[in-house]
């Protein structure tokens, strides 16, 4: 157990966090299965990693802060930012309060702009692609925020993936880009062992000279040490850095595959064994922590059962960015604090 840094009190946080997650996720399954929602992906079997690495960085909006790309299964990171797990389920069951895409979108297809999380979206790897173009936004110097991606192993079979490596090493132009692979060993039913020649994924990059490093995403004390490691190097240095997370996937891809319990290992069950050992916390109150948790995810539910689907004359709405009186290039523009003026849009025609 090394990071001694990690205080009991944060580690309680993880473990609160963690449950959340956990707790919140079996309800989405369940929603799926019972006919509450259309598709479930998500994140059981990413806790250990992906909540510290939801603790961990710069929280805000513009490019003095860190920008997330997430892939489908970032709710741990999600909520250890300060997401509300009520809201993951009102876009599960796509009602109109669904924060994050007004009823439109997947659950766990976040997008928070007072954050930097981008919108997720279904389409693999392609967010690689689009973390070129923020962590571009935060080269220069003097800049503190960095760019963050994540994605799974099979996608990395993807040219998104490629590219990132090629425009976040080019020597004239280093970017400052976090990429983060949780390797759970599938894409959706093909293992790894057959798709793969390479050893670890996280050794591609070094044919770029991009620093690597690969953990045990399953420990909460690694990744958190190698995400405070690489995010220090990122930040500080303005350079890449790929790092590779193994974790499991406790209940397959997603509904497609039926998401029925796999029998890997659990980092939930992992941390709790750690922290009785360590007297952290003892069986009776991490017991107490899930039946609260459970209590509060259950009203969440039962709450949104009661709210509104969107209604069918909003359905051009967020279509256009216009709309809504959102103006479009220019708010973006101010979001990021990029003066996009002296590239001006090419004139209309008709
Ligand atoms: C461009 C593209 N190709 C194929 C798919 C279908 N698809 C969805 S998830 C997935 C597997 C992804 O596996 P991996 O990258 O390892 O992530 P994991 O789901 O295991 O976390 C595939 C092939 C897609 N969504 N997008
Ligand atoms: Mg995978």
């Amino acid at each position: 157990m090394p990071a001694k840094k990690l205080s009991n009190e944060k580690l309680r946080e993880i473990h609160a966090l963690m449950v959340e997650t956990r707790i919140l996720e079996e309800r989405l399954i369940r929603m799926n299965k019972a006919g509450e929602g259309y598709f479930w992906i998500g994140g059981p079997g990413e806790e250990a990693f992906a909540v510290p690495l939801g603790l961990l960085l710069r929280k805000g909006q513009g490019i003095q802060y860190d920008f997330l790309h997430s892939h489908y299964r970032g709710s741990p990171t999600l909520l250890a930012m300060g997401a509300q797990s009520i809201d993951a389920i009102r876009q599960m069951r796509a009602v109109d309060a669904d924060p994050y895409s007004g009823g439109r979108n997947f659950v766990n297809h976040y997008a928070v702009k007072k954050w930097n999380v981008v919108p997720v979206f279904s389409v693999i790897e392609a967010q690689y692609l689009q973390a070129i173009g923020t962590a571009h936004a935060q080269r220069e110097k003097g800049c503190k925020g960095i760019t963050i991606v994540t994605g799974g192993d099979a996608g990395t079979a993807e040219g998104d993936f490629a590219s990132a490596l090629v425009w976040s090493s080019r020597p004239a132009g280093e970017l400052p880009l976090l990429m983060i692979v949780t390797n759970n060993k599938f894409g959706i039913s093909t293992p790894w062992e057959g798709q793969h020649g390479e050893k670890n994924v996280a050794d591609r990059g070094k044919a770029f000279g991009i620093k690597t490093n690969i953990i045990n995403g399953n420990d909460v004390w690694e990744s958190w040490e190698a995400l405070e490691e690489a995010m220090d190097y990122v930040r500080s240095e303005r350079k890449p850095f790929l790092l590779e997370a193994r974790v499991s996937r406790l209940y397959g891809h997603s509904s497609a595959s039926g998401a029925p319990r796999w029998n890997e290992e659990d980092c939930l069950e992992v941390f709790e064994e750690k922290l009785a050992k360590a007297k952290v916390m003892n069986k009776d109150e991490m017991k107490a922590v899930h039946e609260k948790t459970l209590v509060k995810i259950t009203e969440a539910y039962k709450k949104v059962q009661q709210e509104a689907f969107p209604a069918p004359e909003s359905i051009y709405d967020h279509v256009w960015a216009e709309q809504n009186g959102d103006k479009g290039r220019d708010e973006f523009a101010r979001a990021i604090g990029v003066d996009f003026s002296l590239n001006p849009p090419p004139p209309a025609h008709h």
